[in-house]
């Protein structure tokens, strides 16, 4: 009994670690309402958004992500000779020291290319984010349904 509960302890320990050793972003990054509109099943790529807001003192530059279900990118959707164009920030992006950045439809935007398996409503897809200084925080975006489609522009998606 008593070594079960040991073992159980360490478990909840491991699951509660960040994916990678190293220093941690939590405390300085809190992300909200991380979303992906799910795409449709043949779909190789789908757009993540969510809040994301700096708690410190300094800008703080984001980098890279990763996802163990898909390539991730930051992407920027633009207006560029009257269309609507998108191109990868290697650079990465920046939350604001003491504010905000919105990940929103037509703006900045977490983008996720050659998907593994289908992106299903209610999945939970695990995305580590990680600032220009190494430092990690490990979230989770939620599949969604996106908003109710158009009047009219339901026939053919029934069943
Ligand atoms: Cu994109």
């Amino acid at each position: 009994m008593r070594h079960r509960a040991v073992l159980l302890c360490a478990l909840a320990a491991l699951a509660g670690a960040p994916l990678h050793a190293g220093p941690d972003l939590a405390g300085r990054l809190v992300v909200h309402g991380a979303w992906i509109p799910a795409p449709p099943p043949v779909a190789r790529v789908a757009a993540g958004y969510a809040v994301l807001s700096n708690t410190g003192p300094e800008d703080l530059r984001l980098t890279a992500a990763s996802s163990p279900r898909a390539r991730a990118e930051f992407h920027q959707m633009r207006h560029e000779d009257d269309e609507m164009r998108m191109r990868a920030l290697p650079e990465g992006i920046v939350v604001p020291a003491h504010g905000t950045l919105d990940l929103q439809p037509g703006a900045v935007h977490l983008m996720f290319l050659d998907l593994d398996g289908v992106f299903a409503a209610g999945e939970r897809i695990p995305v580590v984010l990680q600032a220009e200084d190494g430092a990690r925080l490990s979230v989770e975006f939620e599949i969604r349904q996106p908003g109710p489609l158009p009047a009219g522009d339901d026939g053919h998606s029934g069943h």
